[in-house]
């Protein structure tokens, strides 16, 4: 019996978090430390004629100041990302279209976003290189600027790359069933736009790098706010012309990733590049305005959809062209709009599919992950597809559901279409009906139906939302776990997972206690930091707890077994009669035989102490690289109830439930502090998230003043309800959770804000559902009634 895991653990990590004693980037210091600042371009397309350096360079305390002729030749630009490359199975099934976009380190002779690099001052400190920076002049020849990727795509449209005709950085097209025929066969055909638009991410900590060089060892050292500190090293080493195994990186604690911070930044490869230079460690952190303005946003997705349905509610056939506004680049190429498209169809069986999806350049910052990745936008799309059948059709939402619903002895299911990783699509386990039963139970909705029409009566509009979706998670190629028994008893675990606030502390350490039989505390357990083992990957897709978590399991469990082969040979005892309980190993036949686990490691140590037999491998340690066979899905449903007000149009939730299965639970708290904190973002990008340019390329919403996140009040505490279905692909049944609670907002909100207002006929069929929207539209559809009458 598991005595820690699927318990809900303290987490270890949050004493030093609460109390301020966590270590962020923005809290180091080195001896001699230099401090930037960067100057960034002003215009979203224009060519860089020159730039005048003289005075910046001429300011007391300024120690240089570089720009793209000083690196060139020296700092190789940022290479699409590799991690994405396509299998071959999907390029035989998806025909994609690729064109690598490499980013400039510093842009050379012409910026393509506002934002985008273009000079860096390396001072004494952040004061003085800001100050310098701003006496930097640059003469620009304004060029066209492309904010709308339909228009991008138009002949006339200049080129945002030069070797990328039309714009069109990437596409796919995949096609499974018979859709032409469906459409023929179908009933009746309904069809509409679906919007949703870019946003930030928007942690509590900015990006931040610290970069410092060590000449005699040639080695660099860098710190940076990252997910993904391999891919960083990696990058780095391919950018600086730097051997790996001379690298380290380390993400120490990280106020939020949600996504962009698992790409790798121009500023964190010019940051080691200056301490390689000038021998002298430097530091960068990202302003509030940097942040908004530069660091990767997401979504932004248009959706044209054609939907062949029976009469009887019946969906037989999803037509889907869309397109994604990349930016000036998306360094994902397809793993967003290719998640958008595998994901669409959720729990639903719906065999006639054909998505054709584009990757568009336009004069706007680099589009790539936010939490969910392509899934809050499927979802939100299938979500409102339900909503249109249900009125169309006027049929009850929840039987249009019930319609399409992938039944529970259907599983395992086979989509018929691939991940990304190449394997099929075949969702491993889970009960979609009964995951729909609880949520409807938990918000009673017989009885809510009738209480709302009644309010109705009273001019009270109530509505009720519902979502849901499946997602693919814990994906590999690996992560690592390496479990370490030192001289003291006490047990060191290294993964290659970087946490940044999802508790891998605490849970890693669950797992290994189970495993070991001793207690958390006994524990320590460090991520984020290259050093700690040779190969990593990182967190993001929901992957961590799946795949790092397995990796420490079955480190763990070869670890004992190589204790007990220790113990049987310092206690002459048969290894089959041996038992382990709190840190010690017995023999069963008779109970006074024992060893610590503190006198096993210290009998294990090499040299004269050694008590091992000869032939045996010294040390207490193991490890393991979990690669699992593909990804596991998870699911869950979401139902929102919430009141408009027809005055304001303000949108208020009431109730919010969620229930979902994330597989083998391995802390009940965190799984539902992570699903909160989902559907807090959710519920964000469902109201009020936008970020908006003007024609001209320039960002509007450049400050929380203009881009409106939520805070606590505005969001309800979630009502939870859980599955554990087991997953078949790893051992102890994990699912990932991480995203789960932000996907399913977006459309669980809209479709409620829609059946609130279902006598005006109005559809949200493009997000935010903002105060301004919803009035908006109600005036519209007033003015219809109006005149009409
Ligand atoms: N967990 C669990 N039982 C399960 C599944 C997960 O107890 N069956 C726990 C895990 O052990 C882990 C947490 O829940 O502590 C999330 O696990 P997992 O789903 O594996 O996700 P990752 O750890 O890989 O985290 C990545 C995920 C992503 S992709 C985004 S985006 C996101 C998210 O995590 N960004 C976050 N949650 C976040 N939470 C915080 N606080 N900050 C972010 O930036
Ligand atoms: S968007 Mo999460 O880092 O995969």
């Amino acid at each position: 019996m598991p005595k820690y895991v699927g318990k809900s653990y303290k987490r270890k990590e949050d004493h030093r978090l609460l109390t301020g004693k966590a270590n962020f980037v923005a809290d180091m210091k080195l001896l001699n430390m230099a401090e930037v600042c960067f100057v960034r371009s002003t215009y979203a397309h224009a060519k860089i004629k020159n730039i005048h350096t003289k005075a910046a360079e001429a300011m007391d305390g300024v120690f240089a100041v570089l720009t793209a002729k000083d690196i060139e030749g020296e700092v190789k630009p940022l290479p699409t990302m590799r991690e994405f490359d396509i299998p071959q199975v999907l390029i035989d099934k998806i025909n994609p279209r690729i064109n690598p976009c490499p980013e400039e380190i510093l842009a050379k002779e012409r910026v393509i976003y506002t934002g985008q690099l273009i000079a860096v001052v390396i001072a004494k400190n952040r004061y003085i290189a800001e100050d310098a920076a701003a006496l930097i002049k640059i003469d620009y020849e304004t060029l066209q600027v492309l904010t709308d990727p339909y228009e991008s795509m138009k002949k006339e449209a200049p080129r945002i790359h030069p070797h990328i005709e039309g714009n069109v950085q990437a596409e796919f097209h995949l096609e499974i069933g018979d859709v032409e025929t469906a459409f023929k066969n179908a009933d009746h055909t309904l069809s509409a736009r679906f919007t949703i638009p870019r946003v930030a991410s928007s942690p509590m900590e900015t990006r931040g790098v610290l970069a410092s060089f060590n000449q005699q060892e040639n080695r660099l050292e860098m710190w940076s706010a990252t997910q993904v500190p391999y891919m960083v090293r990696n990058y780095l080493s391919k950018s600086l012309n730097l051997t790996e195994s001379n690298i380290r990186v380390i993400a120490p604690d990280v106020g939020g990733g949600f996504g962009p911070k698992a790409n790798v930044y121009p500023e964190e490869i010019i940051l080691g590049y200056i301490a390689m230079k000038y021998r002298r460690p430097v530091k960068w952190i990202e302003d509030r305005i940097e942040h908004l303005q530069c660091t990767r946003h997401a979504r932004d997705q248009y959706h044209d959809v054609k939907v062949a349905i029976m009469n009887d509610g019946t969906i037989t056939a999803i037509q889907d062209r869309f397109v994604l506004d990349s930016g000036a680049n998306n360094p994902q190429v397809l793993v967003n709009v290719y998640n958008t498209a595998v994901h669409m169809r959720g729990v639903f069986k719906i065999e006639n599919f054909d998505v054709e999806a584009k990757c568009v350049l336009t004069n706007k910052t680099p589009n790539f992950a936010y939490r969910g990745a392509g899934r809050p936008e499927a979802v939100f799309v299938m979500d409102r597809i339900l909503y249109h059948v249900s009125t169309y059709l006027n049929i009850d939402p929840v039987e249009v559901l019930k319609k399409n619903i992938i039944k529970a002895e259907e599983m395992p299911y086979d989509t018929g279409l691939y991940y990304r990783d190449g394997a099929k699509a075949i969702y491993d386990s889970g009960n979609y009906p009964e995951g729909l039963k609880k949520a409807l139970d938990m918000v009673n909705y017989e009885n809510f139906r009738k209480e709302q029409k009644l309010l109705k009566k009273k001019g009270r509009n109530i509505g009720i939302g519902i979502s849901s979706y499946i997602e693919g998670t814990g994906i590999g190629p690996y992560e690592g776990a390496l479990v370490r028994l030192d001289l003291t008893g006490h047990i060191m675990v290294n993964v290659g997972s970087s946490p940044h606030g999802q508790g891998h502390e605490t849970v890693f350490a669950q797992i290994c206690a189970d495993e070991l039989s001793v207690t958390p505390e006994q524990i320590t357990v460090r991520a984020g930091d290259t050093s700690l083992l040779p190969y990593g990957v990182g967190t993001f897709a929901s992957r961590s707890a799946v795949v790092a978590g397995t990796a420490v399991q079955i480190a763990a469990q070869k670890l004992l077994d190589k204790l007990y082969t220790i113990a049987s040979a310092l206690l002459v005892v048969d290894k089959t009669d041996l038992i382990n309980r709190d840190g010690k190993i017995y023999s069963r036949s008779i109970p006074e035989k024992y060893i610590t686990f503190q006198e096993l490691a210290q009998n294990a140590k090499p040299g004269f102490q050694s008590r091992l037999p000869r032939n045996m491998e010294i040390g207490t340690e193991a490890s393991h690289y979990f690669v699992p066979p593909t990804v596991t899905y998870s699911s869950g449903f979401h139902i929102a109830v919430v009141e408009v007000d027809k005055e304001t149009g303000f949108i208020e939730i009431l109730r919010y439930i969620v229930v979902h299965d994330c597989g083998k639970v391995i802390n009940p708290m965190i799984v539902d502090g992570q699903t909160q904190g989902g559907v807090a973002q959710g519920i964000g990008e469902a109201m009020y998230e936008e970020v908006k340019y003007d024609r001209s390329g320039q960002l509007l919403t450049g400050t929380f003043m203009d881009y409106l996140i939520p805070t606590s009040k505005e969001i309800p505490e979630v009502e939870m309800g859980h599955q554990e279905i087991l997953s078949p692909l790893n051992n102890a049944g994990i699912k990932g959770v991480g995203e789960g609670g932000a996907i399913s907002p977006l459309g669980a909100i809209a479709n409620a804000a829609c059946d609130a207002l279902s006598e005006y006929k109005v559809s949200f069929d493009e997000l935010p559902v903002s105060p301004n929207r919803v009035f908006q539209q109600l005036m519209k559809t007033k003015r219809l009634i109006e005149s009409n009458t």
